[in-house]
């Protein structure tokens, strides 16, 4: 009993601080991703494809296994989107663009995106990036639309981009450089990439990208400024964005212009995400086509072993008799590829 009183006062001391942070921050995004799952009213989880094919054996293929729900997961206060790299032999599946399931994980990610849409404002992402070449750690907004009305088809494409890797002086993949996109639409002269310079990234540790997007008011010109670290490592003043977009976080794997991914698994963490919007006069309304494809419908809830819409202790006893049968994702909470009292130990752990 003196256990349970204990976990009880944790638990209220926790609610009430939560609920005094909700009400100061209004008008400002804020996740810091903790539980065992998402907050379901801030993200979709990605389930798509996208990047190009390749000749494979003489069959034309998608060149990656796309992103799937799978390979995000929260642990410890972070997000991980886990990539599966050429050496990946493990249970998972990737997508392939017509929706179907490919035989093994290969070249699969995780990406997620906000509910909700943003324009101007600045995004802040405090990031460890995958180490490895061969995949892309990526964050950007996006909002898209196509126009069907004139004689031909009109896309407009309006997009702000962090992705790793960028390429050095000659032209070499590095991950101490990052491409930093602005778009507004898909056309060659729609987009300006440039790849700074931002020291090495790929040190094992945390580092807050971020990125202040003007749309344009009195006083302020049209641009973009990037920060690395609280460092402006870039400003882009072409093809800037005025449509609101989601903001998206994922790792997936690009055909020709990350290098091969030559490894079995790699992960990009996340540790928080800050919005601030500046609602300045440039900012427009969203109009997307298709705001509702491409989303896992029935999202994996971590912890919910036997899916009846709670986790409790009767989710932790299924796991300890080994009876996870057709939720395996829901049970493998740490992402290992086992279900065992490891995994058990953190559900535990989250209902106190
Ligand atoms: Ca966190
Ligand atoms: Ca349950
Ligand atoms: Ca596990």
């Amino acid at each position: 009993m003196k256990v349970i009183a204990k976990f009880l006062a944790l638990f209220i001391l926790m609610s009430s601080a939560s609920v005094t942070y909700a009400e100061e921050n209004t008008d400002v995004f804020y996740d810091d991703f903790s539980g065992l799952n998402l907050d379901s009213s801030k993200w979709l989880t990605a389930e798509k494809n996208w990047g190009g094919t390749i000749v494979e054996n003489g069959q034309t293929v998608d060149y990656n296994g796309g992103v799937i729900a799978e390979n995000v997961s929260l642990q410890n206060g972070k997000l991980f989107f886990t990539g599966c790299g050429d050496l990946y032999i493990g249970a998972k599946r990737g997508i392939n663009r017509n929706g179907t399931y490919r035989e093994n994980g290969k070249r699969c990610g995780g990406a997620i995106a906000t509910k909700d849409y943003f324009a101007s404002g600045s995004y802040e992402i405090s990031a460890k990036i995958a180490p490895e070449l061969g995949c892309c750690s990526a964050m950007w907004t996006f909002e898209y639309e196509e126009d069907y009305s004139g004689d031909t088809l009109k896309v407009t494409n309006h997009e702000i981009d962090i992705e790793f890797p960028g390429r050095d002086e000659n032209n070499e993949l590095s991950l101490s450089h990052c491409l930093c996109t602005t778009w507004v639409g898909e056309g060659e002269d729609e987009h300006k990439t440039a790849s700074p310079y931002c020291k090495n990234q790929a040190d094992g540790k945390f580092h807050t990208y971020r990125f202040d997007w003007h749309t344009g008011d009195d006083g302020e010109t049209k641009r973009v400024e990037y920060y690395f670290d609280d460092e402006l490592i870039y400003t882009s003043y072409d093809h800037i964005p005025t449509n609101a977009g989601r903001l998206w976080l994922g790792l997936w794997f690009p055909r020709y212009w990350a290098g091969t991914p030559d490894f079995e698994t790699t992960n990009f963490e996340i540790d928080y995400v800050k919005i601030t919007p500046f609602h300045e006069k440039g900012d427009k309304e969203q109009n997307e086509s298709y705001p509702n494809g491409g989303w896992r419908k029935q999202n994996i809830v971590r912890g919910d072993v036997n899916n009846d819409g709670s986790v409790d202790l009767r989710d932790i006893i299924m796991i300890e008799k080994r009876e996870v049968n057709g939720y395996f994702a829901n049970a493998d909470v740490n992402d290992d590829e086992k279900t065992d009292s490891k995994d058990s130990y953190i559900i535990l752990k989250s209902l106190v």
